[in-house]
Order: structure tokens, then sequence, then C-alpha cells
């Protein structure tokens, strides 16, 4: 763990009933899988989510109506951050792996895609966050190469049940403009850095600084709410009007 606390904004992607076999047991309440970023401002442009297919999962109750499927770790830590039915004890109604989410329908705040589905990445870490990412392919190179490998490779999908129409088309949203890399600032560094593999590390940690902060003091939000600010401004105009319609919570590890 790192001395110093990340705080994330948990989006609430509310899976959109009837709910298969294996999440029976929780109809009638309010089901969210809780997607952790850093990056509230880019939730205009989210495409799918992401889930790791052999991470284990549960369906941790919030509050009476409420319940987030995240990791057990990350229930634990927000039992103690008043995000928990019984304070300070995570209530488990349901375990999961991440194949059980994979193809579940979800209804995500801000998104233009007002149906977006749950989708296996195998590089997510099951020690950061909830274990549950949101997809933005315009904005991180990460989502971007993962999506891609989904949409161009059949077997792939295949392999883990994905139907086609949940990943095709495969339309990226521009959401922000970054002086010089334009509106698909990711997709236009991963080309540059000629990445073939969402397995490259190197190249996407690269890919990542080349981007990150001059999209974060030079970009400037082409959707939404704050059209023409700059990300700088919107960002936590955006994380507060979430957190204010309850759309979103905040979680610190
Ligand atoms: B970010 P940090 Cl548009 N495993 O959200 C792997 N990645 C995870 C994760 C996990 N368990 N939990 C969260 N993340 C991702 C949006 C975004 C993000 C954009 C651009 C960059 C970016 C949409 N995906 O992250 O290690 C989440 O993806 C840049 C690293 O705590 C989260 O924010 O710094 C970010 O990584 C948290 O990573």
């Amino acid at each position: 763990e790192n001395a110093q606390p990340q705080e994330y904004v948990l989006i609430k992607m509310e899976v959109i009933p009837p709910f298969p076999p294996k999440l029976k047991v929780l109809e009638g309440k309010n089901v969210y899988l809780a997607a952790a970023t850093l990056r509230p401002e880019t939730m205009y442009g989210q495409t799918n989510c992401w889930v790791l297919p052999n991470g284990n999962y549960g369906a941790f109750e919030v509050n009476d109506a409420d319940v987030f499927i995240l990791t057990a770790r990350s229930a634990l830590n927000l039992a103690y951050q008043n995000l928990s039915r019984v304070p300070e004890k995570p209530t488990c109604l349901a375990e999961l792996s991440g194949n059980d989410l994979i193809g579940l329908p979800l209804k995500s705040p801000l998104s233009f895609n007002e149906i977006i589905y749950a989708l296996p990445m195998l590089t997510i870490l099951t020690d950061k966050g909830t274990g549950i990412v949101t997809s933005v392919p315009s904005d991180s190179p990460d989502d971007f190469m993962a999506l891609q490998a989904l949409v161009t490779k059949p077997a792939l999908r295949a392999k883990f049940g994905v139907k086609d129409e949940w990943v095709l088309p495969f339309d990226i949203i521009p959401i922000i403009d970054i002086p010089g890399f334009g509106d698909k600032s990711a997709e236009k560094v991963c080309v540059d850095l000629k990445i073939t593999s969402q397995y490259d590390k190197e190249k996407l940690a690269e890919a990542k600084r080349m981007t990150y902060l001059k999209g974060f003091t030079e970009g400037v939000m082409v959707v939404g709410e704050y059209n023409g600010r700059k990300v700088e401004e919107a960002k936590p105009l955006i994380k507060n009007k979430l957190l204010e319609e309850g759309l979103a919570v905040l979680y610190s590890e």
C-alpha cells in the first residue's frame, strides 16, 4: 500500500434488470458495478466497463437500497468509509466471478452511450481500486488497446463469450481536445508509438506520460455542460456534480 492515500471517484454503473441467474438474489435492489476512476471528467466517453474474468467479486450492501459489486478488499475499505449498511462490516449478498459479470448491460452516469456492457480485461489489478474499471478509449491508452483487441479479434471475443454487439460498432467518442494530440488522444499516441499490444506496459506507460499532464493543463472539453472549458476547470465541477446527484461516491485507499 502507498503511504499517500489515493482518492478515487467510484462511478455507479447501474446493472439494468432483468438480472441473470447469478444475480437473481439481488432482484429489487439497485445494483451497481462501482468503477474506480481518477478521471471523472471523461465519463461522457464511456464505451464499456472492464472486469477481470478470473477475479473474485462480491455484491455488497452499501445501504438498505443500494448494492455495489466490487472486490472484497475494497468492500472492507468502504465499510470504514460509511459505505456499508453495517458500519465497519461488509455484508456480501452474492459471491461472483468476473466471468459472471461479462455481458451485463449497464447504465452509467454522463455516458453518451445509453447502454454499455461489462467486458474482460486481463490487466486489471485486484489490489487497486475496486477491481472494476470504466472504459474511455478516447483518452485512456489502456482502454483503447484492450477494446481494439476485442474488436479486431473474433477469437478473443469467443474465448470470453463476448457477443459482437457488445463491442461493435467501435465508435470512439471525442470528449477532450489536447493541442498536438487532437480529440482522440489515446488512439493517436498508441499509433505514434506503434503500440501493438495491450500488454506492452513500457510503451503504454510512455503513452500516458505523453498525454496526461498535457491533457490536464492544456486539454479542452469538447462536449457536455462545460464544453469549451479547460479540463483543469471542468474536472472538479463534473466530479462535484456526480457526487451531489448521487451518481458517484468518493473512495480512498
Ligand atoms: B482511469 P492509478 Cl480516461 N487495475 O479512469 C487497473 N487499472 C485500474 C484499476 C485496477 N484495479 N482501477 C482503476 N484503474 C484505472 C479513466 C481513465 C483512467 C482515463 C485515462 C487514464 C486513466 C477511464 N478508464 O488512468 O494507478 C482507471 O482508469 C490512468 C492511470 O491509481 C483509473 O482512472 O493511478 C486509473 O487506472 C487509476 O490508476
